[in-house]
């Protein structure tokens, strides 16, 4: 298994549609296994393949608070199949946008249908933390970040943020380096 790095806003990739999944082989399971460990290690508790650059229709999922406690999730080509009219406000965070937390209002319960980790067609029914992180991670998908639920203002604003951010830190590295080749 390998630790994947996390891609942040405002990474271009993060915006691009996820493919559906063909075949589930090997190659899948592998990047299913590497998915899970980056997301228990961040620690997060939802975790699209976009998000390690993959732009493939993969999610996992655990929202389990114990260690003892974990059940992973593998969503293969997830689809919202029902939503509830009834609304729940909670308060998210995204490993794609760090340290970042607001209000986001979406059905309460959801019944989705996917492939598991060996193919197999399933159906489950979520509510709670669970019906939210789904309903986050298959934005993931979309090429959608839950920012996009804020208002405009609120949205550039972050946005804005973790550009400058970015630019500081490719100053940082520059800079460094010129150190570095200045002592050699
Ligand atoms: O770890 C995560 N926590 C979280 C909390 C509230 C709503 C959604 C999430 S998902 C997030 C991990 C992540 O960025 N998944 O894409
Ligand atoms: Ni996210």
């Amino acid at each position: 298994m390998a630790l994947l790095p996390i891609l942040t806003l405002p990474d271009p990739r993060l915006r691009i549609v996820s493919k559906p999944v063909e075949s589930i082989d090997a190659e899948i399971q592998r990047l299913l296994d590497d998915m899970l460990e980056t997301m228990y290690e961040a620690p997060g508790v939802g975790l699209a393949a976009i998000q390690v650059g993959a732009p493939k229709r993969i999610v996992v999922i655990d929202t389990a608070k114990q260690e003892e406690d974990r059940s992973p999730l593998f969503l293969i080509n997830p689809e919202i199949i029902w939503a509830s009219e009834e609304l729940s406000t909670y308060n998210e965070g995204c490993l794609s946008v760090p340290e970042y937390y607001e209000d986001v209002q979406r059905p309460a319960r959801v019944r989705l249908r996917h492939r598991d980790r060996k193919g197999e067609l399933q159906e489950i029914d979520a509510e709670g933390l669970l019906a939210t992180v789904i309903q986050h991670e298959l934005d993931h998908l979309e090429g959608g970040l839950f920012i996009d639920h804020l208002s405009r203002l609120k949205r550039e604003r972050v946005v804005k943020k973790f550009t400058k951010a970015a630019r500081l830190e490719a100053a940082h590295r520059i800079a460094e380096q010129v150190t570095e080749d200045v002592d050699a």
